[in-house]
């Protein structure tokens, strides 16, 4: 199991170097796409949605039409862990090549 430990604010700067799009924004990792279509938007959170469940790591997030808002932390913790940086990662991986911005 990956660690649920908090990360520093720079830890988590340097582990986002492999994790582009996402910032840092009120304590969280943050990432805004853009789809061309609501039905893109919702096939991409439901491939989300099977992530987050083999991780038990779970995204606060927002759609309307093709825009998804993504917010990560890990609240067992209270700030952001390597399960919130693992969870970017595989959030571009899954966009890779994909509709969406
Ligand atoms: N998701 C997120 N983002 N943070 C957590 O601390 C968390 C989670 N904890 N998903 C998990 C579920 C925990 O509540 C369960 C009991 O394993």
């Amino acid at each position: 199991m990956m660690k649920r430990e908090r990360l520093s604010d720079q830890e988590i700067m340097t582990a986002l170097k492999d994790a582009p799009g996402w910032t840092l924004h009120a304590g969280k990792l943050h990432r805004e796409l853009r789809f061309p279509s609501f039905v893109e938007a919702f096939g991409f959170m439901s491939s989300i949605a099977l992530v987050a469940e083999s991780l038990n790591h779970h995204p606060e997030w927002s759609n309307v039409y093709g825009k998804v808002i993504i917010e990560l932390s890990t609240h067992d913790a209270g700030g952001i862990t390597a399960m919130d940086i693992e969870f970017a990662k595989r959030a571009n991986a899954l966009l890779r090549g994909g509709p969406g911005t």
